[in-house]
């Protein structure tokens, strides 16, 4: 694909060329927003730049330590440049299978029965860059995951309002971002249960207005579910009998019905598309060197497509015997819960350690990432390396 060149190397970029990239003037940030951004160190504020058009920033996992992933340090993809717009002249259309259309300006939408949601938002191609053979597009590594508090419209709400006819099965989504010539349209659309079930037009972000670079004036958000189904600078949002076509539904952002030998291509007639996230745990924050008798620190977060985690472990033995992390007690319905782990090495030399998560289902997160062909949903054990001295 065009506009996702491989192979690029990632430049460690700062905050000020990072909006200064995204040409946008950084917003002076709320009481509420100051709380959850001053936790994380000046030297620590920074974002990795992993393509070479469009901003596809990824966050350093060791910024991802907090339960609220700062605005400013929340990973950004973008499939081209957008002309980002304002609030002014803006509406959200809602037609389609609808007795009523409807055509709300941002202003409408803050006057309407408002909702906050506390849940991960994780790009689909997340750990892209650890697949083993090499899979082409952003060559994420850990960061293109947060967690963040949505505020806005669920859209329930504005389909009852509208009339939602019974044909009505998916909905089209429908961002203003206009693609390079020859590239198709970032067109996609979601099931409509899902979308009566828990889906909001979210105008603000951990208390702040939606970022331009996060979909600003709205974007949906779909709890649970993979980054590509949460549309951002929204301008219309149509309900139809069929999912919508196109290479953003046909093509990408699909995944093999039955997982096949690492490296081998798979017809599109045996992929579905990806949905819910896959259970995923990491490692933020774990010293390089420790001593024998005395605890090191660990810590870090996991989340799943289900409403929670149920457990988190470690293993210093290569994953013959596991030991309970603690869950931090904050946490929401598809939120990441933090977790920590104080391990006492018993003896010299370098060490590894492995995570891993098991969901409220039951999932358990696999030692190596099921090998799909576009390198969706990674979520092979993550580690950390320690130097244990006597
Ligand atoms: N209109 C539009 N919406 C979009 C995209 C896009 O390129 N255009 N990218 C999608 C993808 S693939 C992801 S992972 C998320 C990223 O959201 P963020 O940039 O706020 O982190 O937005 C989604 N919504
Ligand atoms: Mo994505």
């Amino acid at each position: 694909m065009k506009n996702t060149p491989e192979g690029v190397d990632a430049l460690s970029i700062d905050r000020r060329r990072f909006l200064a990239l995204a040409g946008v003037a950084a917003v002076v940030p709320g009481a509420a927003l100051a709380a959850v951004t001053d936790s994380i160190p000046v030297a620590r504020r920074r974002m990795l730049q992993r393509n070479g058009y469009a901003i596809d920033a990824e966050t350093p996992l060791d910024a991802l330590s907090t339960y609220l992933t700062p605005n400013d340090l929340f990973f950004v993809r973008h499939h081209w440049n957008p002309q980002y717009a304002g609030h002014k002249g803006w509406f959200l259309t809602i037609d389609g299978e609808v007795e009523r259309p409807l055509r709300l300006t941002a202003q409408d939408l803050r006057r309407l029965p408002r909702t906050t949601v506390t849940c991960v938002l994780q790009c689909a191609g997340n750990g892209r860059g650890l697949y083993q053979p090499f899979v082409p597009g952003v060559q994420w590594k850990y960061g293109a995951v947060g967690n963040a508090r949505w505020t806005g419209v669920r859209v329930r709400d504005l389909l009852e309002q509208a009339g939602l006819k019974r044909a009505g099965h998916h909905l089209h989504t429908f961002g203003s971002d206009k693609p390079p010539v020859r590239t198709p349209p970032f067109h996609r659309s979601v099931e409509i249960e899902k979308i009566m079930a828990d889906a909001i037009v979210a105008d603000e972000m951990n208390g702040e207005p939606l970022p331009a670079l996060h979909g600003g004036p709205a974007r949906l958000v779909v709890p649970g579910w993979a980054g590509e189904h949460w549309t951002k600078w929204l301008e219309r949002l149509s309900v139809a009998a069929e999912s919508q076509k196109g290479f953003y539904m046909e093509t990408a952002y699909r995944y093999p019905k039955v997982i096949g030998a690492p490296g081998v291509a798979v017809p599109p007639a045996e992929t579905r598309p990806v949905t819910e996230l896959f259970v995923k745990s990491n490692v933020t924050e774990a010293p390089p060197r420790a001593r024998v008798g005395s605890a090191a620190l660990l810590r870090g977060f996991a989340f799943s497509g289900t409403p929670d985690v149920a457990r988190v472990e470690i293993s210093d033995d290569d994953g013959q015997s596991w030991q309970p992390a603690d869950l931090d007690p904050q946490h929401d319905p598809w939120a990441w819960r933090l977790w920590s782990f104080r391990w006492s090495p018993k003896t010299a030399g370098r060490r590894t350690l492995f995570v891993r998560a098991t969901d409220s289902a039951g999932a358990v997160q696999p030692r190596e990432a099921a090998w799909n062909p576009s390198g969706y949903l990674y979520n092979g054990w993550h580690s950390a390396s320690i130097e244990v001295d006597a």
